[in-house]
């Protein structure tokens, strides 16, 4: 909830030395999708400012939403929407399967594990493992596959009363959830009481290099508190009795890391050489995020002027993701109703819905088919090339793409 400014304080240092680098206004919960029944209330709307720790060097907003407003009951994402994220994910669970050595005496825990989408890959090759997600849908999603999950927030708590009934980790997967995390510290503490003592930790998390260099401001909303570097986030590991022992920079989401990380301190020639890089590029220091409002803004003003261009010469426009991106993306740059006609999107649980604060439609991706529009904004950009290669028809008719950022252009 919104605090005073002067008591604001970093989320892994606990400095009072933050400074804002991006302000971008009150916005709507980016996942808070509106039922038909919803349009006719007011809806909420919580500051969204990113600020950079100058001690520690962690770039995090200030504003802090509740958790259970965020994920629990209505949560609409549901990660086997995406061919390339299950691709993606199988990779990362065979990998682990296999340099782990893991098999039917191991246990891999997944922490937000959502529909099941990576641990169905322990499930096939009987690995016992066990899902933990507060998100009801997602979670009963993943139980109806055959994925053992517990519906609940991981915390410490949480995690001594799993070793309390004898369960202790080989494996923890926790990826896109580091961020999303408010008490990082009881989430950390957590991980350490339930890894083994040899045990590993994979971790990803959206890294704030490609956040800034690509423009990526509208992966900023309020499910997201902390954007990483290997340097802010092997300080934060440090203090919690964590290490930082190897890292790749992944494409996945328009630029992640993944770290692996365990109980004692034995970093790698990858770990101590992205650690070099970020000091010579000076991720450490203010300066480098300091142009980003500015080109923000820019993509603001771009994206406006060739939208309202395209619709005065009479093009239609509708966009394609309801991600929670997107709901940043079309309520930060202003497109509403009069601009982009509908949305369409894979995840059946979001069709028929509206998009937070804008109220646009949610429809079926054949709905561009139906309706043939001149341009298809895609709010998914991370997911562009696998969305593109779907709508081939939708292409072969003569319809549009435009990508928005880091600048928009038509593809
Ligand atoms: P997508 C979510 O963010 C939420 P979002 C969360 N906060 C997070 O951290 C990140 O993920 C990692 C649809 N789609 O995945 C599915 C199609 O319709 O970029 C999704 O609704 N057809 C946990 O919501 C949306 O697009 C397709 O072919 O910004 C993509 O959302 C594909 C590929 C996707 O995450």
């Amino acid at each position: 909830m919104t605090m005073e400014k002067k008591d604001l304080r970093c989320r892994s240092c606990g400095s009072l030395n933050l400074e804002t680098v991006l302000d971008l206004g009150r916005m709507p919960l980016a996942d808070a999708l509106l039922t038909e029944d919803e349009l006719n209330s007011p809806e909420a709307a919580y500051p969204l400012e990113a600020a950079f720790c100058t001690d520690c060097s962690l770039l995090q907003i200030t504003e802090t939403v509740p958790p259970e407003m965020l994920f629990c009951k209505k949560y609409p994402y549901y990660s086997s929407f995406s061919d390339e994220l299950l691709r993606h994910s199988r990779e990362n669970a065979l990998e682990l399967i296999e340099s782990r050595g893991l098999d039917e005496k191991s246990l891999a825990v997944e922490i937000a594990s959502n529909d099941g989408y990576l641990l169905k890959n322990f499930v096939e090759k009987d690995i016992p493992c066990l899902g933990i997600d507060p998100a009801e849908g997602p979670a009963e999603s993943a139980e109806k596959i055959g994925v053992p999950t517990i519906c609940a927030f991981f915390n410490a708590e949480l995690a001594s009363q799993l070793t309390g009934i004898g369960k202790r980790a080989d494996v923890i997967i926790a990826n896109n959830v580091l961020a999303h995390v408010a008490d990082v510290r009881g989430f950390l503490a957590g991980v350490r009481t339930l890894l083994k003592e040899d045990g590993i930790a994979s971790i990803e998390v959206p890294y704030v290099r490609d956040l800034i260099d690509n423009c990526e401001f509208d992966t900023i909303y309020h499910e997201h508190l902390c954007y990483f570097s290997a340097t802010s986030v092997d300080r934060l590991l440090r203090t919690n009795g964590l290490y930082l022992n190897s890292v790749k920079r992944i494409p996945i989401h328009g630029g992640s890391l993944r770290l692996y990380v365990g109980r004692k301190d034995e970093p790698d020639a990858a770990v101590k050489s992205l650690l070099e890089e970020e000091r010579e590029r000076g991720l450490g220091d203010i300066s480098y995020y300091n142009e980003f409002a500015a080109k923000v803004n820019n993509v603001k003003s771009g994206l406006t002027y060739i939208l309202s261009m395209l619709r005065e010469q009479g093009a239609s426009i509708a966009a394609y993701g309801a991600a929670a991106k997107g709901a940043t993306l079309i309520n930060y740059v202003g497109l509403g109703k009069e601009t982009i006609d509908f949305v369409v999107d894979r995840n059946i649980h979001k069709q028929g819905r509206f998009m937070p604060g804008v109220r646009i439609p949610i429809s079926g991706p054949e709905r561009l088919l139906h309706e043939q529009p001149d341009y298809v904004l895609i709010l998914a950009w991370n997911f562009a090339e696998e969305i593109m290669a779907q709508q081939e028809e939708y292409r072969a008719r003569g319809g549009k793409f435009i990508l928005p950022i880091p600048e928009w252009k038509i593809a």
